[in-house]
């Protein structure tokens, strides 16, 4: 089997590539990433050598070096995790996530028209049903939830969920879509929520939390999400969605107090800021489908993959200070200086 990875070198992808090697030895993974920011070879350094391992430096709105690819690897599997993943850069500037998220997916699926493939599967979020109140804990997101998007970033990845669906009907191109719920783990760049305030809990600096921190968040530890989609790709059935979640709902101020506690520091160092504009309120996935279908249940809970991460950031210091000491650093500046 030859599956083409987009975004193998982003976190989850990342984690996506060395799942399957470890798993199926006599599987080729062809990684395709642009190296955006987001993208790091760093996280693919242990397989790079790997005789089931070629990557490819392509951006995936490039419909000629994609044609190109699809020509030579002639791929069975597609997984499309390439994206612009950030809420908060999308707020800043929507196009790139309009022109990745949403062109990038259409020339995907066009060479999987035109060469022809066993399966495209399209890495998807929960964050294309909206929101839920935080009044009502009964409520949680299922396939049958409309789209209803809050974030330029979401309605990209909405809009793409949207193009997938088409390109079945209209092309019978044999595509499935997974909704997952955020993901934590190695190799999570350090803009998001977890990596980043770990990485300013270790070097004493402001936890920023966005308005009151009482958003809530349904977390799912990285290598869930990968056994999930191994799943579907070889056993889900083509034309569905099939949403991915644990039931770890923590609200954000409740992520930020554990981090502080498990590395021994003090809640002072909790900065209450500016909340995010359009802020969604609650995320809860209810997974009863991808169980009862193909048997999926996640593995980690929430107080286990924490307790992982935090050890992972420990033990890869290089990995991650590499990357706040570059553009990173003007990055924090602008988005957190005046906040
Ligand atoms: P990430 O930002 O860490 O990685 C994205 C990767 O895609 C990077 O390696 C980047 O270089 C690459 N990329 C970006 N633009 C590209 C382009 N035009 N062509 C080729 N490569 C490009 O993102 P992530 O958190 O790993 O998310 C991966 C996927 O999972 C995304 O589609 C995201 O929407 C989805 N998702 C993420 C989460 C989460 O909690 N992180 C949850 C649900 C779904
Ligand atoms: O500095 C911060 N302070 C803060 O309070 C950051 C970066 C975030 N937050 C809040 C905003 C959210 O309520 O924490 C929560 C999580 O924020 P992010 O890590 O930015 O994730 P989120 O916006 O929930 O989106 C994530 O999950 C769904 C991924 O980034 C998306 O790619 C995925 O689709």
């Amino acid at each position: 089997m030859k599956i083409v990875v987009t975004g193998g070198a982003g976190f989850i992808g990342g984690n996506f590539v060395h799942y399957i090697l470890k798993k199926y030895n006599d599987y080729k993974i062809i990684c395709v990433d642009a190296l955006t920011y987001a993208g790091n070879m760093e996280t693919l350094a242990s397989v790079k050598d790997n005789s089931n391992f070629n990557f490819y430096k392509i951006d995936i709105a490039d419909r000629e070096a994609v044609y190109e690819m699809f020509e030579k690897e002639n791929p069975d599997i597609i997984v499309n995790f390439a994206a612009e993943s950030h809420v908060d850069r999308s707020i800043e500037n929507p196009e790139i996530f309009l022109k990745t998220n949403v062109i990038g997916t259409q020339v995907l699926l066009d060479a999987c028209r035109k060469y022809g493939i066993k399966r495209y599967h399209q890495v998807s979020t929960d964050e294309v049903y909206g929101d839920l109140p935080l009044d009502r804990p009964d409520l949680f997101f299922t396939e049958e939830t409309p789209l209803h998007t809050s974030s330029p970033y979401s309605a990209s990845k909405a809009s793409a969920d949207l193009l997938v669906g088409a390109y079945y009907r209209t092309f019978n191109v044999p595509s499935t879509i997974s909704r997952c719920s955020n993901n934590y783990g190695p190799y999570h760049f350090p803009e998001k929520l977890i990596p980043l305030m770990i990485a300013n809990v270790l070097n004493d600096k402001e936890l920023p939390v966005y308005g009151s921190g009482e958003n809530v968040r349904d977390w799912l530890y990285v290598e869930d999400h990968c056994s999930a989609i191994d799943l579907i790709i070889h056993n889900g059935k083509v034309g569905e969605v099939y949403n991915i979640g644990g039931h770890n709902e923590r609200t954000n101020l409740e992520v930020v107090k554990t981090i502080i506690h498990e590395l021994g520091k003090s809640e002072e160092l909790i900065k209450y800021v500016g909340d995010r504009k359009g802020h969604d309120m609650r995320y809860a996935i209810d997974p009863t489908k991808i169980h009862s279908e193909l048997g999926w249940l996640p593995t980690t809970t929430f107080d286990e993959g924490i307790k992982k991460t935090i050890k992972w950031y420990l033990d890869n210091k290089s990995w991650w200070e590499n990357i706040i000491s570059g553009e990173y650093a003007s990055y924090y500046e602008k988005m957190y200086g005046s906040r």
